[in-house]
């Protein structure tokens, strides 16, 4: 211990200046105060836009798509909070080495200051529903904090090194003799100031937490008082027979259902400043309240979502009874579409868009605009407080949530994902799973049942198959079926024998179609190929 005193002292008494350490701590702290500023900022700003959130839509927008797909698959829904989390972090590290080289060229963090709040500015503009003068605003405020604050602390740590050696040379002896007291004394101002910077950070950053939180349960009092109409027309109950013991129910339960969207923080909007409009080329562009929504004959319907990016067996898949407005309907009251009008794009409060063809709005699948969903409006991560459903198209092209307008335009004007290289035929492909055993589970040999999924949305399921190792194809048991636009689940009792087997499965459509065996990945359209389990039976 003594010995690290007194080398320490003898350290600093002959470098009196800023050290790296200081300026690490300097150039962490700026950078945590530029992003908390520009938090605040952009949540006191109409919208609430957050730079983090845009830069962070950009990135997953920018990354090539199998790498974001593998990112999806290995860590799942936790890729929106860690990529968050890592933005952070190579933020603060980056500002921490930077802060360390600069501390005695206080102007070279300024400049990447700048240079990293116009970089994140329009990163984020790019993807995000912000304009461009809040976006100068948010990034401007932030660099102004994140440069101030180093500068200060910087100033607090002591001179810069020029300064200390031309002192020391100038003051000779009388410096030497004054320097331990003297770096004690900038020291300690360092430690006080870096401190109060700290805590300013800390209560900056709980407050535009709390805030948004705030925000967050006002929506949540505005949706649990909602009340639902009774819906005109609707599906009948499922049926007691459409479910099958050991695997996930028929109906998905709200809190269980699948959740993919490029939002970090989720919409909040409130539905008494909320309008639903229907423009673009219709004859008479139209606009709704949600009161005038809820006042409009609405239809009750079981329809299964699946999301393009699910891959064979995968769970991005997931139904349930969603109650609303056929966009049929809408588009009535808007006159119509125009003769010109080729595809339905919706748009979210977050600027994501999706389109489909027209055509496939009118050949009898019924689209709908949902405001409920298993009976209760729709939860906030599923869109609150109206998304479209559009039966047997992945949603990536149809199932805005958060929806704000429906615009009735050309195929040119493509939505996000397709603007990013997807697929513009989003119709579902027809699928199915093994939900039990597991992949690689060890079962007892005898009756062992096997169960799963199939779905074909707007086809509908005509047959399941289980084909245990090269032996023939056997028809499974198929659940009692909720509509064409739900999947239906099946079990099949295999005699299992003791040994290494491996079962697959396949659907057929009503028209007697088989799944297609053919394997392909993710992007640009859906994966396809057979849901293969290994098992073994002891
Ligand atoms: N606003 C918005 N709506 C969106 C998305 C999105 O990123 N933003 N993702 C779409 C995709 S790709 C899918 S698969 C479905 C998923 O809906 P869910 O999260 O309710 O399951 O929402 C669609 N609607
Ligand atoms: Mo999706």
């Amino acid at each position: 211990m003594t010995t690290t005193g007194s080398a320490t002292s003898r350290q600093t008494a002959t470098t009196a200046g800023r050290t790296g350490r200081q300026g690490a701590l300097s150039g962490f702290l700026a950078a945590a105060a530029a992003l908390v500023t520009a938090e605040i900022v952009g949540f006191l700003l109409p919208d609430h836009p957050s730079l983090l959130q845009g830069v962070g839509d950009r990135i997953i927008t920018s990354v090539p798509d199998g790498v974001r797909e593998g990112l999806i698959q290995l860590v799942g829904t936790l890729d929106k909070p860690l990529l968050l989390i890592g933005i952070v972090l190579v933020l603060l590290g980056g500002a921490a080495v930077l802060g360390a080289l600069s501390r005695d060229r206080p102007g070279q963090f300024r400049v990447a200051v700048i240079v990293v709040a116009v970089l994140a500015g329009s990163l984020s503009l790019g993807s995000s529903t912000s304009t461009i003068v809040g976006t100068v605003l948010i990034a401007g405020a932030g660099a102004v904090a994140g440069s101030c604050l180093y500068g200060r602390l910087m100033a607090a740590a002591g001179p810069v090194a020029d300064a200390v050696a031309s002192d020391a040379v100038a003051v000779d002896t009388v410096a030497f003799e004054d320097e331990p007291a003297r770096t004690q004394l900038h020291r300690r101002s360092f430690l006080r100031a870096a401190a109060l910077a700290a805590v300013g950070v800390a209560v900056g950053a709980a407050v535009v937490g709390e805030a948004r939180r705030a925000l967050g349960n006002g929506i949540e009092a505005v949706r649990a008082a909602v009340v639902l109409p009774r819906p005109a027309i609707s599906d009948p109950p499922v049926p007691a027979g459409a479910n099958v013991v050991g695997i996930a129910p028929a109906i998905t339960p709200n809190a269980d259902f699948y959740r993919v969207d490029t939002a970090l923080y989720l919409p909040q909007v409130d539905t008494s400043s909320y309008t639903l409009s229907l423009g673009g080329l219709v004859a008479k562009p139209s606009s709704w309240s949600y009161a005038q929504l809820m006042a409009m004959p609405q239809v009750e319907r079981i329809v299964t979502l699946t999301c393009v990016s699910n891959g064979v067996g995968g769970d991005l898949v997931s139904n349930a009874r969603w109650q609303g407005v056929p966009l049929r309907a809408l588009l009535d009251l808007a006159g119509g579409p125009t003769s010109t009008a080729e595809q339905v794009l919706g748009q979210s409060a977050d600027g994501f868009t999706a389109g489909f063809p027209l055509e496939l709005a009118l050949d009898g699948r019924e689209p709908f605009v949902a405001f409920a969903m298993n009976g209760e409006p729709l939860p906030v991560e599923h869109g609150f407080p109206a998304r479209l459903v559009v039966p047997g198209l992945y949603g990536y092209v149809s199932a805005t949530k958060w929806l704000t307008s429906i615009t009735l335009t050309t195929l040119d004007d493509v939505g996000y994902w397709v603007g990013l290289g997807w697929s513009m035929d989003g119709r579902i492909i027809g699928a199915s799973r093994i939900d039990r055993p597991k992949h690689d589970d060890t079962v007892p040999a005898g009756s062992v049942v096997v169960a799963g999924r199939a779905w074909h949305q707007h086809v509908g399921v005509g047959g399941v198959q289980v084909q245990v190792d090269s032996e023939p194809w056997q028809d499974a048991t198929l659940a009692d079926g909720m509509g064409t636009n739900a999947w239906r689940l099946w079990s099949y009792p295999w005699a299992a024998v003791s040994g290494q087997h491996e079962l697959k499965v396949r659907m057929i459509d009503p028209d007697g179609t088989v799944q297609s065996s053919l394997v392909r990945s993710v992007f640009p359209g859906a994966s396809s190929g057979l849901d293969t389990i290994s098992v073994t039976v002891a």
